[in-house]
């Protein structure tokens, strides 16, 4: 049963949450090495925690801290009361474990059952996961709440794109969950394969695990004729299903009565007004495997407490803008990939894929845009690549303050993405 099923009000939700904090809070203190040296360290006890304010009295958790106590330093129960373990993906640094007991699976299955709920996914829908199974929390996350609401699951985890296709269309899949960027590279093999979206009955998609703008959103559902929803969350903090869209598509309803998010700002780490961006930090206010205070998610977001028209009471996240890790400084200038991607998406000629490459030229940083046109490069004039080129350029300059070089590559060239995309290439260190 979701929140809008359950009607809870404003005070009663940080009743839940007031509750659950000082409960987990004790917990950590009594069964977490870590947190209990921390605390003692900052001369603070779980009677401390009085009211929601008071959680910025407490530290916070970083990733560095979850690597310092690879791998189980951070769970706070013993191994035979672990029944799953996933990992993050690694991508900067040693990987970091999280492990799930019995409960936290149970619960974990609901939250996504109800995000799920909340974009209309019902027992009679065949949902296609492929989204990676294995360490990473997207496959077989989504398979466990996807089993809860009754729909019928299909593992396929990522890959093998042809055989996605031929199954979508021969299975009638009727929702599709993976990372936009595999979706589009779905869409362009489907394209290949002679397959239009109107031989298959998707009418929805189930996103996330990597940053995407809005112009992505439009472009896949224009593309497959279906609506695209966002599903967030990260495997520190428990995986997808921290906060899924609900029909509006404004924003991302956290999950509220089992995290507490707040957003603060980076440098200074205090925190900022609703509405204003800055890191969002979510405290685990029910995990029992490996609870988490104030963990840092590095992801750059705002919050708004304003009323939603759907009717879910729970307190909205606006789409993730970036990442900390991702944000690129151009000769000063601070720009994530998501304002590129918005810009690039806003020319016809161009597709979807595109790569940042950031190299030092003498002493000055330097951006390459290399982007996939829509149609072969020797269809078009020298003067109308030029002309394009002249305006992208133009775009990114009164928008952003960047200057850039433009590469424009034939469709296909660059590689495509069965999972996360990468897009940043940062030659810089090894240039100097
Ligand atoms: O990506 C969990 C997930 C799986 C979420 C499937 C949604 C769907 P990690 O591999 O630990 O977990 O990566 C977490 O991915 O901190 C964000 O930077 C990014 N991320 C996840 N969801 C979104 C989203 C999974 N909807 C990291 N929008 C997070 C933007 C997202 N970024």
């Amino acid at each position: 049963m979701n929140n809008l099923e359950k009607k809870l009000t404003r005070e009663e939700i940080n009743e839940v949450k007031i509750q659950r904090l000082k409960n987990i809070v004790k917990y950590v203190y009594d069964s977490v090495p870590f947190y209990k040296n921390k605390f003692d360290m900052m001369g603070i006890t779980p009677e401390d925690i009085k009211t929601l304010g008071d959680i910025e009295l407490l530290p916070f958790t970083t990733k560095e801290d979850l690597r310092r106590n690879y791998p189980y330093g951070m769970f706070a129960v013993p191994m035979n009361k672990i029944v799953r373990i996933h990992a993050s993906s690694g991508t900067s640094g040693t990987q970091t474990i999280v492990g799930y007991t019995k409960n936290d699976i149970d619960n974990w299955s609901n939250l996504i059952a109800d995000v799920l709920g909340r974009y209309g996914v019902t027992s009679d829908d065949v949902v296609q996961v492929a989204y990676g199974y294995g360490l990473f929390t997207g496959g077989l996350g989504l398979h466990y709440g996807i089993e809860r609401v009754g729909a019928s699951v299909i593992p396929m985890s990522g890959g093998n794109t042809e055989k996605q296709v031929l199954t979508m269309k021969n299975f009638g899949v009727t929702v599709l969950a993976c990372t936009p960027s595999y979706a589009l590279h779905i869409y362009d093999t489907m394209v290949k394969m002679g397959i239009h979206p109107e031989e298959l009955k998707l009418r929805m998609g189930v996103f996330g695990a990597e940053p995407w703008s809005n112009e992505i959103r439009e472009n896949i559902e224009s593309k497959f004729k279906i609506k695209a929803y966002d599903i967030y969350g990260l495997s520190e903090v428990m995986g997808p299903g921290v906060a899924g869209e609900c029909n509006m598509q404004d924003g991302l309803h956290i999950n509220e009565e089992d995290f507490f998010p707040e957003i603060i700002d980076p440098i200074t780490q205090e925190s900022v007004e609703p509405g204003e961006k800055g890191e969002l930090v979510l405290t685990t206010l029910t995990k029992e495997g490996i609870p988490l205070i104030r963990y840092r998610t590095r992801d750059i977001s705002s919050l708004s407490y304003d009323k939603c028209e759907c009717g879910c009471l729970y307190v909205k996240m606006n789409r993730i803008y970036g990442r900390n890790d991702d944000m690129m400084i151009i000769r000063g200038v601070n720009v994530y990939p998501i304002q590129i991607e918005k810009i690039l998406l806003g020319f016809e000629e161009l597709s979807p894929n595109y790569t940042l490459t950031l190299e030092k030229k003498g002493n000055l940083d330097q951006l390459t845009i290399t982007v996939e046109t829509n149609r072969d490069l020797k269809y078009y004039y020298t003067h109308e690549l030029n002309e394009l080129q002249k305006n992208i350029k133009n775009r990114l300059h009164n928008l952003l303050q960047v200057g850039c070089n433009i590469e424009f590559v034939n469709p296909d060239t660059l590689v495509k993405s069965e999972g996360k995309a990468k897009r940043i290439f940062d030659k810089r260190e090894i240039c100097i």
